[in-house]
């Protein structure tokens, strides 16, 4: 385990930068993904995020090491299970699935990996992984077989964040799960801030104007990965709001 803060302070350093989502389960087509990669480096986005609720360690480890080899892009490990890591990467998101009551996700894959993760020479991140309600059933919920809170009870988002906040968590990942109809409220977001901790956001996040919105809110990263499968050209309006918002 790294013990430098580099992609945490990076994180921590701005609001309303740019990740893409990529899943390893949906980037078999290695000319979309090489693709994909160019024009994210042209946008000048701030992360890669990698991983995905289904993907086998094959698929993973394969998709890692041909990111790798083909970006310079920051590249930080999103798991959806234990045997989602590699060295390779800058950074391993090291999720607690805190919404939920599953121990599998609170404790379980974290002992099945812990000691090759110690070995690694990566930087990992606490991250208190809280899901919200998107208005359908994401894998993620559905995979880890928990129910998101509902967007409306702010309380018990509050609560839970300020609970993983207490528990040493060093960022808070707010995810609607991936194609969700409804993205995060940004007034959720603004209320978060009170914690002072910097906030990641993702889940069905299709316009510029969501992203500035969420930006606006205190959001440190948001996180894009079903709009750019299905249209890779909304790269073009990333760029433009990365190049012309402060
Ligand atoms: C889901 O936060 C991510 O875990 C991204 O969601 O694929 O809907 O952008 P989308």
């Amino acid at each position: 385990m790294k013990e430098s803060i580099e992609i945490y302070n990076s994180i921590a350093s701005r609001k309303g930068q740019i990740a893409v989502l990529i899943d390893p389960d949906k980037c078999s087509d290695k000319t979309k993904l090489s693709e994909l990669l160019k024009r994210a480096k042209f946008a000048n986005v701030d992360f890669l995020f990698v991983g995905g609720s289904t993907v086998s360690q094959h698929d993973f480890i394969e998709a890692i090491e041909f990111i790798k080899q083909s970006s310079s892009i920051p590249l930080v490990i999103f798991p959806g299970a234990s045997h989602q890591i590699s060295n390779e990467a800058d950074a391993l998101l090291y999720l607690s699935l805190i919404s939920g009551r599953n121990p599998d996700f609170l404790i379980g894959h974290h002992v099945q990996s812990a000691q090759e993760v110690f070995e690694m020479d990566i930087e990992v991140i606490p991250t208190a992984y809280i899901l919200i309600d998107g208005g359908s059933t994401s894998s993620v919920a559905y995979v880890s077989q928990t129910t998101p809170i509902p967007s409306d009870h702010h309380s018990i988002i509050m609560n839970t964040a300020k609970a993983g906040v207490l528990q040493g968590k060093k960022l808070i990942y707010l995810d609607a799960g991936s194609g969700a109809k409804k993205p995060i409220p940004s007034q959720v977001i603004s209320r978060l801030q009170e914690l002072n901790k910097p906030v990641i956001v993702g889940g069905g996040i299709k316009t510029r104007e969501k992203i500035e919105s969420l930006k606006e809110s205190g959001t440190n990263v948001i996180v894009i990965g079903n709009q750019l499968e299905e249209n890779i050209e909304f790269l073009l309006e990333i760029e433009d709001y990365i190049k012309t918002t402060p």
